[in-house]
């Protein structure tokens, strides 16, 4: 039994079909995977893991992270790139945030390069595929330890 307030760990559009989409982008790793190495490298803090291809959803699940949870890993996917909204709801959120990209937005199209989320986010992600989700797990530990010292 734990009483460490779960990471919640949300994802955008799409990517409920990773692994089928676009695998030479975004590798053959489904949603289901990830969710499972997210829970293996969180050991005993709750996750809440979740992916919806609705903004509405997703800023609820903000503003349920901003009543219940220690911090945000979140791949916004295209919402990354358009949503002043998620962008909003985001400031709210008073732990570590680590924006995610399993591929590297950077090295692609234009409409891929400016993202509203990094104006709030305390970290960028972005290139290391879905085996960075874990590694953005690990990462979140630290800050929350840091936080208490
Ligand atoms: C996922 C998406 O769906 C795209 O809209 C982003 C991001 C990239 C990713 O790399 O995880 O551009």
């Amino acid at each position: 039994m734990t009483d460490k307030k779960p990471i919640y760990v949300l994802n955008g559009p799409n990517l409920n079909r990773l692994g089928k989409r676009e695998p030479e982008i975004y590798g053959t790793t489904t949603l289901a995977e990830v969710e499972a190495l997210c829970r293996e490298a969180a050991g005993d803090r709750p996750v809440v893991f979740s992916q919806t291809n609705s903004e509405e959803k997703l800023i609820d699940l903000v503003h349920e992270a901003i009543d219940e949870g220690a911090a945000i890993i979140i791949n916004p996917a295209a919402f990354t790139f358009t949503s002043l909204a998620l962008l909003d709801a985001l400031k709210m959120f008073k732990g570590p945030i680590i924006e995610f990209h399993i591929s590297n937005v950077h090295r692609r199209e234009s409409i891929y390069h400016h993202s509203y989320v990094s104006m709030t986010a305390t970290a960028v992600m972005a290139g290391l595929g879905a085996r960075g989700y874990p590694v953005a797990i690990r990462a979140i530990e630290d800050l929350l330890a840091e936080q208490k010292r």
